[in-house]
């Protein structure tokens, strides 16, 4: 078990319209404002959607590239940017996300229906992702939606080895309408299933919605990491809408403390992930 708790915020995503969460960073001054805030209350890393300038969700390499930089230049965070980009995005179009040269970038291990849309993850541009990382130094975080996705990973690790960095890490997304649900037991299973996998794998979990709470719960108490933020959240509580993504990081550095895992600085996050640039 790890003794810090590594907490990734994901603060936009690119399935929220910003008429629908005022509080979502879109243009890159809010996202450079949440990410300097974020990081003071105990954040070591962002996974980053990128917005245009009417606030929709766009792959746009120059943005890509220009948002990398500023994070770079104004935070220590560990920089992740997403390939799952918004359901329907083309292949051709998140494959060019690694050219953006970020720390460390989301593969997702399987395609998974996502509301009423498919979040598409065919096979092949599964391996290719992965190859085209390890070939950049780029450290992936494996993000796993549903149970068999997590034996998709070892099938990976088996067929086209280790990633950059030698490290295993891996994100379970819980809650999502098609995907496993958010629950203890779940986690449970999770668990299981990952004994399978490297022994010094590392996980952080997310729970959708309302499984918030509890996924953060039980993964602290699994020895897991969390990753909190708007992308995933949108409620506080019972009929209150999240104010911001600080209160969310807040929220889940105080359960960290609680749990007696104070959250890993940058640098100790990046030691944790095999990010030795
Ligand atoms: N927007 C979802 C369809 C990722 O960032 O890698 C995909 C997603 C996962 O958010
Ligand atoms: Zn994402």
């Amino acid at each position: 078990m790890s003794l810090g708790t590594l907490i990734t915020v994901a603060p936009t995503g690119a399935e929220t319209r910003k008429q629908d969460a005022p509080a979502l960073p879109v243009t890159l001054d809010e996202l450079l404002h949440t990410a300097k805030e974020c990081a003071a209350l105990g954040a070591a890393m962002i996974h980053v959607h990128v917005r245009d300038d009417a606030g929709e969700p766009t792959l746009d390499p120059g943005r890509l590239r220009e948002t990398v930089a500023a994070l770079r230049a104004e935070t220590d965070l560990i920089v992740q940017l997403s390939t799952g980009g918004a359901v329907g995005d083309p292949e051709e179009a998140r494959r060019a996300v690694l050219d953006a040269g970020p720390d460390a970038a989301s593969l997702t291990m399987g395609s998974v229906n996502f509301g009423d849309g498919v979040f598409l993850n065919r096979w092949p541009f599964v391996v290719d992702l992965h190859r085209r990382m390890r070939d950049r130094g780029i450290v992936p975080e494996y993000e796993i939606f549903d149970l068999g996705q997590l034996h998709a990973l070892r099938r990976l690790l088996a067929e086209d080895g280790l990633p950059a960095g030698g490290h295993v890490h891996l994100d379970l997304v819980m809650g999502v309408p098609g995907g496993m649900d958010g629950t203890t037991e779940t986690v449970a299973a999770c668990l299981a299933a990952m004994r399978d996998l490297p022994d010094d794998l590392t996980f952080s979990a997310t729970g959708i919605g309302r499984t918030t709470i509890p996924v953060m719960l039980a993964a602290l108490s699994a020895g897991g990491h969390l990753r909190v933020g708007m992308e995933d959240t949108l409620t506080y509580a019972k009929h209150r809408p999240v104010e911001s993504n600080m209160q969310l990081v807040a929220r889940a550095v105080g359960l960290a403390q609680l749990a007696q895992r104070p959250p890993l600085t940058p640098a100790q996050a990046r030691e944790l992930l095999g990010l030795t640039a």
